[in-house]
């Protein structure tokens, strides 16, 4: 596959762009592959992608029932941080994080990382301790967070309303090395580069059952035939459940449906990301204007990608309190996501009652940020057949014997 380059774009111009190749290949399915992913979203797109990164297993397909990147993945609101409370998660998140600086460079593709900083306000006495507290144990873990004054949100957020009428901002825990990057582009920068690789990304292919014998899975059946592999990987989000049914086992998993949206495009105004837990509403700007807004997941499980009108409306409300400036601005498009909800708010990368079968899910409202370190991890877990130290920690032994790996703060989203 040619690099992108600046060169190639300066060759391209002089052609009238009539040189570029697709950037992945669409080609119909082998009989067997050594491993089989399902799921390709930005998960299982880099699962597959360190796996012939980092261990050379190139027979790989991931395979996928709509088009890639059209889950959760591109549907997300992008933000980056690694600031979380315990030292599992800290460490996979940033290892996440910091993949994510040299991405753009390592997969040859512009995925536009943007460390643009971010803020989680505290609006209660309660968060104050709570950040407070996060922030000295990122002290500990090495990860550069600060608990910062209202004055000093006001400077690096000049358009917020730190005197709200109901929750003024108290203080806020800032990453300056959070920020955020472009879904669709971590989806397609993985997706290409695994297609150099040699493996096949087969999308419109719906996995439809689990073929196994002898405690072992040996393929597939997907829409398009029966496939086998010598290792498959469930990466699939909010259908987690529906897969480890097929594959005859349970998880601790609730699939509800996480909203978002954004306004029409506007002047620079914020270039911070701005997540308000107590309100229910979080705020970036992107790269064309829009003021890309979340609000809080649906109370109910379902596997609807809307979400629950009053949820717009709570969102809009909190936000438009804290951000006066947006009062008048008209909203483009809302959409939800399904995302995949433990009970302890962390996520499972673990072995399965099958011997050869991996899952990874439950990353619920916040596994855009995980992407690389997820594939990083999961890799390993796969290729090696046991977990690695980023994500021993994380397997569905921790539900039997009571290990909980609690998050329900730093998740961030009402839940
Ligand atoms: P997905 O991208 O959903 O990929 C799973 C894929 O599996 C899908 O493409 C699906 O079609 C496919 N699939 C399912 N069943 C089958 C089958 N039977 N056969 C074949 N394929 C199948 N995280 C953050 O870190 N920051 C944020 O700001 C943030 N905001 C969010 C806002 C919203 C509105 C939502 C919904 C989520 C948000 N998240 C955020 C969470 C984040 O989007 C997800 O955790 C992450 O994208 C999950 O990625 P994934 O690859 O596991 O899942
Ligand atoms: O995990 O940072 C996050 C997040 C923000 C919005 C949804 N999830």
């Amino acid at each position: 596959m040619k690099r992108y380059s600046a060169f190639a774009v300066a060759r391209e111009a002089m052609r009238y762009h009539a040189g570029w190749e697709r950037a992945w290949t669409s080609p119909a399915p082998k009989s067997h592959y050594d491993v089989i992913v399902v799921g390709a979203g930005g998960h299982g797109l880099a699962t597959a992608y360190y796996l012939g990164k980092r261990f050379g297993i190139r027979n790989v397909a991931v395979i996928e029932k709509g088009w890639l990147g059209g889950g959760n993945t591109g549907r997300n609101t992008t933000i980056i941080r690694s600031n979380y409370l315990q030292d599992p998660s800290a460490a996979i998140y940033e290892k996440s994080r910091s993949l994510y600086e040299d991405l753009s460079q390592d997969l040859n593709y512009n995925v536009m990382f943007s460390p643009r900083g971010v803020l989680m306000l505290a609006q209660t006495e309660h968060e104050v301790r709570g950040w407070k507290r996060t922030a000295h144990a990122n002290a500990l873990q090495g990860i550069p967070t600060e608990y910062i004054g209202p004055q000093r949100v006001k400077e690096l957020c000049p358009i917020m309303n730190i005197d709200g009428p109901r929750y003024p901002v108290l203080g806020a825990l800032w990453q300056p090395r959070g920020g955020t990057a472009r879904h669709d582009a971590v989806a397609w920068g993985y997706a290409r580069a695994c297609s150099a690789m040699g493996m096949d990304i087969l999308q419109q292919s719906e996995v439809t059952a689990i073929r196994q014998k002898a405690g072992q899975v040996t393929g597939v059946e997907t829409t398009k035939g029966a496939i086998t592999c010598g290792k498959l990987a469930i990466v699939v989000a909010g259908h987690s459940g529906v897969l480890a049914d097929m594959a005859g086992f349970r998880l601790p998993i609730e699939s509800v449906a996480l909203q978002a949206m954004v306004s029409e495009p506007i002047k620079p105004v914020i270039d911070v990301v701005v997540m308000a837990n107590t309100v229910h509403g979080y705020l970036s700007q992107s790269d064309k204007g829009e003021l890309v807004i979340g609000g809080g997941a649906d109370g109910f499980n379902n596997y609807t990608q809307r979400g629950s009108f009053h949820h717009i409306e709570e969102t809009v409300r909190a936000l438009c309190e804290t951000f006066p400036i947006i009062t008048r601005l008209k909203m483009l498009r809302q959409w939800g996501g399904i995302v995949d909800m433990t009970g302890d708010r962390s996520p499972i990368l673990s072995k399965t009652p099958l011997g050869n079968c991996f899952i990874n899910c439950g990353w619920g409202t916040g596994g855009f940020k995980a992407i690389p370190g997820s594939g990083w991890a999961m890799a390993e877990l796969v290729a090696r057949g046991e977990p690695g130290p980023l994500a021993a920690p994380f397997g569905l032994d921790r539900f039997r014997e009571g290990r909980f790996i609690d998050e329900s703060v730093a998740a961030g989203v009402a839940h």
